[in-house]
């Protein structure tokens, strides 16, 4: 039985830009509640949270780390996220897992990109907010202003809980207590205004306090989740993760006033897929079936596959045996860990609102529900809109006979970053992984060598181009073959639309009076899903258009269903000819940012690649920061040139935005280089028509 019950757990990821002391923070806490005895620091490698041997290489973090600790009854799970915006997948996954989001400020930097993006993140998640100020014990720093600038950006609803005093060497709270000397601000006004804006949530309590009616500290805390809860207080916090200033207090201040998981919002659990989809609340009970979320998956050399879940409902033992997701047979749990870094303790339960793990469960992955009745076979959470990445890498094994070892790494690598995929490329026979970011491959590619001795080479991969239609356009095909026996026949008429950027394909059946037979319709949309997945003019697949058939003839005898295939594939081809098509190209949103003297010069490279600035923005340290839309195709050489615009200061992230035509000549080269040489088009239609034949009399 742990020592906790789920109203002293408290669960808090820290987030925020990389540099922002997350890390350090956590080593802080971790020791003043006794974890450790001394602290470990990232330059030396010796943090609890940044045990991976590529973090200590590169002194960030790159992967969300889980560790716990128990402080005046308080049982608290911290998440330290990555603050490089390559890593962010993790980031975001882990924000599911956690009542509170704790946005660690560098307070020598006030709000960054990544403040921002965080922010809003975990507002949309409905999840309670507070901002941490680290780095107060940093020269050069104007803590009023970073909290005057987090009410102008974020809102009014940013108030400290706490202030520095005695010059920056220690806090003093502002909520319970009303008097005392500080660093900045007034005390008492800082206390009026939190308890002004906390009262707000509550009608009955709001009365009571304009009567000048004292309030109790359970008034004061209930206003005060309910608050958090409705995104109507974003509390401030200060500290030194390195002196040690303001730690004891923000672990106090977890402890008292940090939701508990019965205090925060309801996570967004659903049950069922498209219409039949329900919302469902998870209730927080230890007796009812089990309910658990994965929220990070790791392959670790020693215990291999562990998968961490945060638990909803329910209580987990050794013995329990759970189903993942709508599998018909259960694993049994057999080992049950509480994570401490890369360590794992054995424990004996889990109950609700706790974080654990197990080990060595090949089937559960990222995001399953785990549960222990079929009651909950189709509870899933609701999913995060993780950034798609972009960043490509063809990659291939330096020495042959490296083949499964590949792939048993890309498959390791793709379990445990949600913004890391792995595609293969049929066509070209070209293994392709995707990232976020230069920064994110070359780190995936080291692990790949480190963690499973793989060495690879790689190139740019081939652009995701797609094909789309610019009008409206009729097409028919009449599909007809008599070869001695029983022939083929089908016939199609179809029309095909432009649909807005983004809506995909629609296939829309009009046939009346069964021209074409209900049973045979399919077969036409499989013939044009056909062209759909090829492409029609250069070999990419097609997107954006609604294809209509409305009508069609078909012979009693004749009409197999090849017939319709062919029919509806030709009736498409011979419609996409007068439809203008066009080829689409991915465009990406990046953020470059770089010493603001060499501004001037990174415009105007990015102008070469044809991006489209859509803003700059001028942050301390004087750094700078400009977005633009960008073709993917132009930045294939980005990194190395911006590396050396910028003497190796500037940085990049991208995100896809949107697909945009390419410019006509790319549109003609890309056709020319999908269509095959003169002769060869010929021994090409040769073969195809004797295959074609050939099955056609097969089917027959
Ligand atoms: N002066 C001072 N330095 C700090 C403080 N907290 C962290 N640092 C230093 O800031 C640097 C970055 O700290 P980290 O803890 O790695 O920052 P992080 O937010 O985890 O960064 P990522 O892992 O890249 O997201 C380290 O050199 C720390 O020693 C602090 O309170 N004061
Ligand atoms: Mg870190």
């Amino acid at each position: 039985m742990p020592t906790y019950r789920t109203r002293d757990i408290r669960n808090i990821a820290l987030a925020g830009h990389s540099g922002s002391g997350k890390t350090t923070l956590a080593e802080a806490l971790l020791v003043k509640a006794g974890v450790k005895g001394e602290a470990g620091t990232v330059e030396r490698g010796s943090t609890i949270m940044d045990h991976d041997p590529l973090e200590r290489k590169y002194q960030h973090s790159l992967d969300s780390s889980v560790a716990s600790l128990n402080y005046k009854g308080m049982h608290l799970n911290l998440i330290d996220t990555a603050g490089i915006p390559d890593f962010r997948g993790t980031t975001l996954a882990s924000l599911t897992a956690v009542e509170t989001t704790a946005i660690v400020i560098n307070a020598h930097s006030g709000i960054e990109m990544s403040t921002r993006r965080l922010m809003r993140r975990a507002k949309q998640r409905r999840l309670c907010r507070m901002i941490i100020i680290n780095r107060i014990d940093a020269d050069d720093v104007d803590l009023a202003q970073i909290v005057k600038d987090l009410r102008t950006e974020f809102g009014p609803e940013c108030l400290p809980v706490n202030l520095p005093a005695e010059n920056l060497s220690k806090v003093r709270d502002c909520f319970f207590h009303t008097e005392g000397e500080t660093d900045i601000f007034s005390l008492a006004e800082a206390h009026d205004a939190i308890i002004d804006q906390v009262v707000e949530v509550n009608e009955d309590l709001m009365e009571k306090f304009l009567e000048g009616e004292d309030l109790t500290r359970e008034d004061l805390h209930a206003a005060f989740e309910q608050a958090l809860r409705e995104g109507h207080l974003v509390p401030i916090c200060f500290v030194s993760a390195l002196t040690g200033a303001g730690i004891e207090e923000l672990l106090d201040f977890f402890n008292q006033l940090a939701p508990s998981p019965r205090e925060g919002n309801p996570p967004p659990f659903f049950k069922g897929e498209g219409e039949d989809e329900v919302e469902v609340t998870a209730t927080g009970t230890a007796t009812d079936h089990v309910i658990a979320h994965v929220f990070k998956i790791t392959n670790d050399p020693f215990v291999g596959k562990l998968s961490v879940f945060r638990i909803y409902q329910g209580t987990i033992r050794p013995d329990s045996q759970l189903l993942i997701g709508d599998a018909r047979k259960p694993f049994k749990v057999g080992h049950l860990f509480k994570i401490q870094g890369n360590k794992h303790v054995e424990i004996k339960e889990g109950i609700p609102g706790d974080i654990c793990a197990v080990a060595k469960i090949d089937d559960i992955h990222y995001d399953a529900v785990l549960h222990d009745s079929h009651d909950e076979d189709r509870y899933h959470l609701k999913p995060l809109d993780f950034p798609k990445p972009m960043y490509g890498l063809a990659v291939n094994t330096k020495s042959r006979g490296q083949e499964q070892k590949l792939s048993t790494a890309l498959h390791h690598l793709q379990e445990e970053d949600p913004c890391f995929r792995v595609e293969h490329n049929q066509e070209l026979n070209e293994t392709i992984m995707r990232g976020l970011g230069e920064l994110h491959m070359r780190v995936t590619l080291e692990r790949m060598q480190e963690r499973y001795k793989v060495e690879v080479t790689t190139r740019p991969p081939r652009i995701a181009y797609r094909e789309t239609i610019t009008r409206p356009a009729e097409g028919h095909y009449r599909h007809k073959k008599q070869t001695g026996g029983a022939g083929q026949f089908g016939e199609v008429f179809l029309r095909i639309q432009p649909k807005a950027r983004g809506e995909g394909f629609e296939f829309i059946n009009k046939v009346v009076g069964g021209a074409i037979p209900y049973n045979l319709i399919p077969a036409v949309e499989k013939g044009i899903k056909q062209i759909m997945r090829d492409g029609a003019v250069a070999g990419y697949a097609m997107q954006d258009l609604e294809v209509t058939v409305y009508d069609g003839k078909y012979h009693p005898v004749d009409s197999k269903e090849i017939a319709f295939v062919f029919a509806g594939r030709n009736a498409f081809l011979d419609a996409i000819k007068n439809a203008g098509p066009q080829i689409l190209e991915p465009i990406v949103s990046v953020d470059v940012t770089v010493p603001d003297g060499d501004m001037g010069d990174i415009t105007g490279n990015l102008a070469g690649r044809r991006a489209r600035i859509s803003g700059t923005e001028s942050l301390r340290g004087g750094l700078v920061t400009i977005r633009a839309d960008v073709p993917l195709s132009s930045l294939s050489d980005y990194h190395t040139e911006l590396k050396s615009l910028t003497q190796g200061q500037g940085s990049y992230a991208m995100e896809f935005s949107h697909y945009d035509p390419v410019p006509s000549n790319v549109q003609q080269q890309l056709v020319r280089e999908h269509s095959p040489q003169p002769n060869h088009y010929r021994s090409l239609v040769i073969v195809l028509w004797t295959v074609l034949s050939h099955q056609l009399l097969l089917n027959i």
